[in-house]
């Protein structure tokens, strides 16, 4: 029997997968890339009663290569938050699907967990901006707000490692981020022992300071689009970026586009904080996107829809106050 850890690269699929894993522990080949490297199914050859685990990607995304392995034989359990559509009906298909706005993939772990490494679920939500829902789950926990900072930081910032067009962007590929988190069942452990806290977190300061220097290409009351460069240190903080704009303007929806070197354009949406809505929605009428109601994207937006997708994104947002 072979096993595949099937994660999104991002601070809430390394929680979710690491939560298991503390508590069931498997040697599985590890299947993860940057944060919107999704279709990671297709890379997973499974045969009959192979085990396959598939943490915080789009079921829908995935559905062919879910159906291909399904039809080898392979066992399949999958947490998820994002779009789901459908879910097949089969007896070796064990799905935790919940696309409500205030929860993650993380949190839904936890809830099967039944809370045994709760503090991991709370720095994924915090990861998926997801601050109120982080610090109504963290309650139990009994932690002052020195140590809750501690954990939403950690959040940002293994969230903010998956972001990068290519993994040659990413401080750590999240495979090798994972292997480095895998011997702490404490994340306060973690962020005290190993390196990764500080060099992400100063990477992070660094690329957001950057950030901070370009000023809105539009803005409205309801919506802003903010266009960063084709540059490395704007590919990794795009999406910390956007979770920061949304925090500081809850009203107000927010994209942030940049170049890529093919010409088209790679975009990020973030819905108002105050009304969680319609990113998804917003995305998914253009190739190449998908993603939450509260947070979605274009992969790879063709320079000549550009105009389309700001005049879509401000009516979005416009028509919903
Ligand atoms: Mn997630």
């Amino acid at each position: 029997m072979v096993c595949f850890d099937v994660f999104n690269g991002d601070a809430d699929g390394l929680c979710a997968l690491h939560q298991l894993r503390l508590a069931e522990p498997l040697d599985a080949q590890l299947v993860t890339g940057v944060k919107r490297d999704i279709a990671l199914l297709g890379r997973v050859d499974a045969a009959k009663n192979d085990r396959v685990t598939v943490l915080d990607i789009s079921l829908d995304k995935n559905r062919d290569d879910l159906l291909r392995l399904l039809d080898a034989g392979a066992k399949i359990t999958y947490f998820d938050h994002h779009f789901a559509g459908d879910i097949p009906e089969n007896a070796n298909l064990d799905t935790h699907i919940d696309l409500a706005a205030d929860v993650c993939s993380s949190l839904l772990v936890n809830r099967y967990l039944q809370g045994r490494f709760l503090p991991w679920a709370v720095v994924a939500a915090f990861g998926d901006n997801l601050h109120d829902a982080a610090r109504l789950a963290a309650v139990p926990l009994e932690l002052n707000e020195t140590a809750l900072a501690q954990l939403c930081t950690l959040g940002e910032c293994l969230n903010y490692n998956a972001y990068g067009v290519s993994e040659d962007d990413l401080y750590f590929h999240p495979g090798a981020l994972y292997r480095r988190m895998q011997p702490f069942s404490d994340p306060f452990a973690f962020i005290a022992e190993d390196d990764v806290f500080v060099t992400l977190n100063a990477g992070m300061y660094d690329d957001l300071t950057q950030a901070h220097a370009v000023s809105a290409e539009s803005k409205t009351a309801c919506a802003a689009l903010f266009q960063l460069p084709n540059a490395a240190w704007a590919r990794r903080v795009s999406g910390v970026f956007g979770n920061e704009l949304a925090r500081t303007f809850p009203e107000r929806a927010h994209a942030i586009s940049m170049p890529l070197d093919d010409g088209s354009y790679r975009i990020s949406v973030r819905a108002p904080l105050a009304r969680k809505q319609g990113a998804d929605v917003l995305c998914r009428q253009f190739p190449s996107g998908g993603g939450r109601a509260a947070a979605a994207g274009i992969n790879a937006l063709p320079e000549e829809q550009m105009t389309a997708f700001v005049s879509a994104f401000q009516h979005q947002y416009e028509v919903s106050l």
